[in-house]
């Protein structure tokens, strides 16, 4: 199976698993686990912040983000089709009590005009705006990279209302190495941030949220609360780490092969690549082949090929550590017969 689902499916590398096997353990919620102390040094140094701290997965780090920022009754803000929005079952509404207050973005980034109208003036009908949320690369824009001038000057508008703002940094990396700006730029525009380990970059588990250490010590007890306090878990933090050092420069991969699909897939009838693609995601449309996505995903199955609906004609494809140059060509190979087949018979 060529699986482009996501970037979540990949699976632990050789040097990953020696890791996770050689890993030294303690008991975390003690402190005692060196190896995740390790963890959470070298992920706060490369985002520049104070302090990062591991937890299990994006969702559990964004909530818990959420969790610290905010009080019950507290609006966020936050772009109309964001993961925290569309994708995390509502958690901010059902575990913070937040009243999440969306934007429309442009391929992912608000308006920060916008969004400085959508903060709440004073008054006592109103929520309090407790927090703005970002996500960059941004996974339902098609995988853009939010810029960062966009990212600035939403950090300006936060900053003189006195509003914290969180990024939901699930795929940073990818953002860092096709802009080629570091990814401490990107999280300097915002006080926390979230990446994920068990995407792009390969590890089996895990998410890092980072910030300032006073604000980390506060969602140490957030993760607790969740039941995300977790023992021996050096033996997870092992293959991050190696995620960290050896697999972020691999992420430029996925992207030339994500390039060389959307380009090859522009070029079949029938076929239209819905946003121009910038790092491992690609939104095909293809209602004019006269299929749903859930169909055309089907035919694509029966090919050996796994993808994902995003939408009624929407299919998204991701490119991903398990996936090569050659595999590539096989999907644009079986695609081109799905479309030819669809359009002639
Ligand atoms: N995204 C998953 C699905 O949930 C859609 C995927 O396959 O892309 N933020 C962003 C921007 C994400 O794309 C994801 C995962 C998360 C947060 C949540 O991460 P996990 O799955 O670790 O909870």
């Amino acid at each position: 199976m060529i699986d482009l689902r996501s970037d979540t499916v990949t699976k632990p590398t050789e040097a990953m698993r020696q890791a996770a096997y050689n890993a030294e353990v303690g008991d975390d919620v003690y402190g005692e686990d060196s190896t995740v102390n390790r963890l959470e040094e070298l992920a706060a140094e490369k985002l520049g912040k104070e302090a990062a701290l591991f937890v299990t997965s994006g969702t559990q780090g964004n909530q818990i983000a959420v969790l610290t920022h905010c009080q019950p009754a507290d609006e966020v803000i936050m772009e109309a089709n964001a993961h925290v929005f569309v994708y995390e079952g509502a958690a901010m509404s059902a575990l913070a009590g937040i009243q999440p207050r969306t934007i429309n973005g442009v391929r992912g980034a608000m308006n920060p005009k916008e969004v400085e109208a959508a903060i709440r003036p004073e008054d006592i009908h109103f929520p309090e705006t407790g927090l703005i949320c970002l996500e960059n690369t941004h996974n339902k824009a098609g995988g853009t990279v939010i810029p960062l001038d966009n990212m600035a000057a939403i950090k300006d508008v936060a900053s003189q209302h006195n509003i914290p703002v969180h990024l939901d940094g699930a795929r940073l990396f990818n953002a860092a190495v096709a802009s080629g700006i570091p990814v401490h730029k990107f999280a300097e525009q915002t006080d926390t941030v979230q990446f994920c380990l068990s995407k792009g970059l390969g590890a089996p588990v895990g998410s890092m949220l980072a910030g300032p250490k006073e604000f980390i010590d506060r969602a140490r007890k957030w993760r607790k609360r969740l039941g995300g306090g977790l023992r021996q878990v050096g033996m997870v933090a092992a293959p991050a780490i190696v995620a960290l050092n050896e697999m972020v420069d691999r992420l430029g991969d996925d992207h030339e092969n994500a390039k060389r699909l959307a380009d090859g897939l522009a070029n079949i009838d029938g076929i239209n690549i819905e946003e121009e693609v910038e790092t491992n995601i690609i939104l095909v449309n293809v209602e004019e082949l006269g299929l749903t996505s859930e169909e055309f995903i089907q035919k694509l199955k029966q090919e050996g090929i796994l993808s994902g609906s995003y939408g009624t004609h929407s299919v998204r494809l991701v490119t991903n550590y398990g996936v090569t140059k050659e595999d590539i060509d096989t999907v644009l190979h079986k695609v081109n017969q799905i479309a030819h087949k669809k359009l002639t018979y």
